[in-house]
């Protein structure tokens, strides 16, 4: 089986390297998985593109802005039967993929996502990003009926093939949950997996409260829309 690991940067040049060499390929390989790393990059102006190349990850650059519009991209360039993305700020752990992919074909799932709270570094999530947060997946949970406890995660799992089943309209931060509720909504086999989550390496670019707020609006206005 073909995986592709998917990771959007900016600026992530004192991540990105732990983040890559985390991968546990030779454990994958022994697994049967053959691994593509993409790095979806928005412009950075710093190293973050020659670092990831020197360790094996494809670049790929994406001038758009946007984190959703990032995924998009790779999405279409990713050759995985198999898709699995994380930040490019060592939030994630990559080595717990054996053990989600296992579930995954175990379970015969065809959508994972991670939960981040339940085993998280305490200064991992700044408070006012956890309140927003909180807000979010409630929001998420009352307007879709998606029964999900963490609804910004950027970690997930799933088959490739779902894409075509997926209405995503967002190129900003809310295709986290956008992608979420679509597979959810969908009917497809969907977990969410609790895993460990680290403080980021590198410095913050989320404005918390601006992207709350466009998060909160992008919900409300999907569901309108829908209906
Ligand atoms: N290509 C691309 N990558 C982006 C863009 N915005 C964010 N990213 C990357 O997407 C990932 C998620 O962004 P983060 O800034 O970590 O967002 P977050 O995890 O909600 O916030 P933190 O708690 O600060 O980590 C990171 O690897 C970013 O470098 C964008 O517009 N384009
Ligand atoms: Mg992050």
């Amino acid at each position: 089986m073909k995986l592709s690991i998917i990771i959007p940067t900016i600026n992530e040049e004192k991540a990105i390297g732990q983040v890559i060499k985390e991968i546990p390929i030779k454990t994958l390989e022994k697994n049967n998985y053959k691994t593509e790393i993409l790095i979806i990059d928005g412009a950075s102006t710093d190293s973050t593109k020659s670092i990831a190349e020197k360790q094996g990850a494809k670049v790929i650059t994406e001038k758009r802005k946007g984190y959703g519009r990032a995924y998009k991209t790779g999405f279409k360039k990713a050759k995985g039967d198999i898709i699995i993305t994380a930040d490019g700020d060592y939030t994630y752990p990559m080595t717990a993929i054996p053990d989600l992919l296992e579930t995954l074909n175990k379970e015969n799932l065809d959508f994972i996502t991670t939960n981040r709270f339940k085993h998280r570094d305490k200064k991992s999530v700044r408070t006012l990003h956890l309140i927003g947060n909180h807000i979010l997946t409630l929001a998420t949970q009352l307007l879709y009926h998606v029964k999900i406890k963490d609804s910004q995660s950027g970690m997930w799992i799933f088959r490739k093939k779902i894409l075509k089943n997926l209405t995503l309209t967002s190129d900003g931060m809310p295709f986290s949950e956008e992608i979420k509720i679509e597979a959810y909504k969908k009917g497809l086999r969907c977990k969410e997996i609790p895993i460990k989550y680290r403080t980021r390496i590198g410095e913050v670019k989320l404005d918390s409260y601006q992207d709350g707020i466009k998060n909160l609006k992008f919900l409300i206005t999907k569901k309108l829309r829908h209906n």
